[in-house]
């Protein structure tokens, strides 16, 4: 890998727009990335290893819960500040960002909004810090995009509950010491639940031969007749808003980060065509790479203009779903074009891990599919203008 020279584009300026702390944060971020994350994260996606040294820095820089307020241990900073540690994090690798989005915003937030007094100060300190890692499980084998058809269900068996059922393709279940897990009662309604390492019959299998988010932990949660205490149930809310509710914010954070990973690409590619000599002259000086570059910066300066807006719209508590879906969707086919089209730049070169974008290519491929397939986030764009439902 080399040595990391990123600079960030920002074509707009608008940096005019984002205050002292949020420049301040994004340095903090920026600066850890290229100092912990760059000279470890190549070598660890291509082992297919995630690299547990990553946990304390993410911390520091307040990636576990941004906007959690500081008397939980979060950062108690503002959307825009959260944007910005993910984008910066992305910048670097989505599964470092994913690691940060499921402890922010699906394990997190969680315990912070449906959860009681109890529940946010015995784990929300030890989330934000990094001493408990956690994981996020809504999807199972037969019910993806469908979460409300799940099957995993507990029953109520007098001092505690019995969780029966599984989930798959959680990000940090094998290594989390706790999950949120979301699961049917006997009314069929879903609760959040927090189910810890360790409790008699739950078990996390490790998802290998993934060709994306290598670096990135993914597993099973297997519940074959778990006892969890009843205080362990989120109070605080329940039916499908719940997980979803959780998704609005991960899928926000995703909006920034997908920026990141396009900002990568584009600065690497930039680079790259003024270097490389072809015909006698750098690869830039050709119409058509120029035309490459130059589409590259179009659209990340319109993705980072939406993302922008949506943090203040997020700010004022005014985003919507809707919203949150098309910035998600957009930044996310946004950077997996320009990803493609800067793999294409640096010829044979492209497909080696001197270089970022590779990886970052085949990343975007879970990014695309996670918190909502890119058809999905289309259909609710679509239901939201017309007001006809597409999905059933
Ligand atoms: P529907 O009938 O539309 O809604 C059910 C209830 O939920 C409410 N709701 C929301 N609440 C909060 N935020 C949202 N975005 C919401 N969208 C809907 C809705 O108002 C309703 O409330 P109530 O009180 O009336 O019950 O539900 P549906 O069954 O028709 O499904 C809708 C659909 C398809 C949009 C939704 O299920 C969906 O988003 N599917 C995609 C599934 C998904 O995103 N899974 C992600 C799994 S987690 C993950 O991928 C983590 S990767 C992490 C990483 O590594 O970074
Ligand atoms: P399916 O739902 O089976 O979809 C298959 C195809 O059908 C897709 O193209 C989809 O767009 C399309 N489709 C489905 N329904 C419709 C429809 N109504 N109309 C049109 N087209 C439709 N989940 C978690 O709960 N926690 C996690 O931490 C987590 N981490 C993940 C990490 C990785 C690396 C990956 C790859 C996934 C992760 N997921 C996680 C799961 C992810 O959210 C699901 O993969 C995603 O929601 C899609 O579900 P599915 O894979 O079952 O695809």
């Amino acid at each position: 890998m080399k040595p990391d020279l990123f600079e960030s584009p920002d074509y707009f300026g608008l940096d005019d727009l984002l205050t002292e702390e949020h420049k301040l944060v994004r340095a903090a971020a920026r600066e850890w990335v290229k100092r912990e994350v760059s000279p470890i994260i190549e070598d660890a996606a291509q082992k297919a290893t995630f690299p547990q040294s990553i946990v304390h820095g993410l911390a520091e820089i307040g990636a576990f819960g941004p906007y959690i307020p500081e008397t939980y241990g979060g950062a108690g900073l503002d959307q825009i500040s959260y944007g910005l540690i993910m984008q910066e994090i992305e910048r670097g690798d989505s599964g470092v960002r994913s690691t940060a989005s499921v402890q922010s915003s699906l394990v997190m937030y969680p315990i912070y909004a449906y959860g009681n007094e109890d529940q946010r100060q015995k784990y929300l300190p030890k989330l934000a810090s990094g001493e408990l890692m956690g994981c996020f499980g809504l999807t199972e084998p037969d019910h993806g995009s469908n979460p409300g058809g799940m099957t995993t269900n507990y029953k109520d068996m007098g001092d505690h509950f019995l969780l029966n059922g599984a989930k798959m393709w959680i990000s940090n279940a094998p290594f989390a010491d706790i999950a949120i897990v979301w699961a049917k009662n006997d009314e069929g309604r879903i609760h959040g639940l927090i189910v810890e390492r360790g409790m008699e019959g739950f078990s996390t299998p490790e998802t290998h031969n993934k060709w994306s988010l290598r670096a990135s932990a993914t597993g099973e949660l297997i519940f074959d007749n778990v006892k969890v205490p009843k205080h362990n149930l989120l109070p605080n809310k329940s039916g499908l808003g719940g997980p979803l509710g959780c998704l609005d914010s991960a899928r926000y954070g995703i909006a920034w980060g997908a920026i990141g990973a396009a900002m990568d690409c584009y600065d690497t590619a930039l680079r790259y065509s003024k270097e490389r000599i072809q015909f006698g002259k750098p690869i830039g000086q050709f119409q058509l790479q120029q035309k490459k570059l130059a589409e590259m910066i179009t659209e990340i300066t319109k993705a980072q203009l939406m993302a922008w807006r949506l943090g203040v719209l997020k700010n004022e508590g005014r985003a919507t779903s809707a919203q949150i879906s098309m910035a998600k969707r957009n930044n996310v086919e946004m950077a997996i074009n320009i990803a493609r089209e800067a793999r294409q730049m640096l010829g044979g070169m492209g497909i080696t891990g001197d270089y970022p974008i590779m990886r970052h290519m085949m990343n975007l491929e879970s990014v695309i599919t996670y918190e909502g397939t890119h058809d999905i986030h289309l259909l609710i764009t679509g239901m939201d203008i017309t007001g006809l439902n597409g999905f059933k």
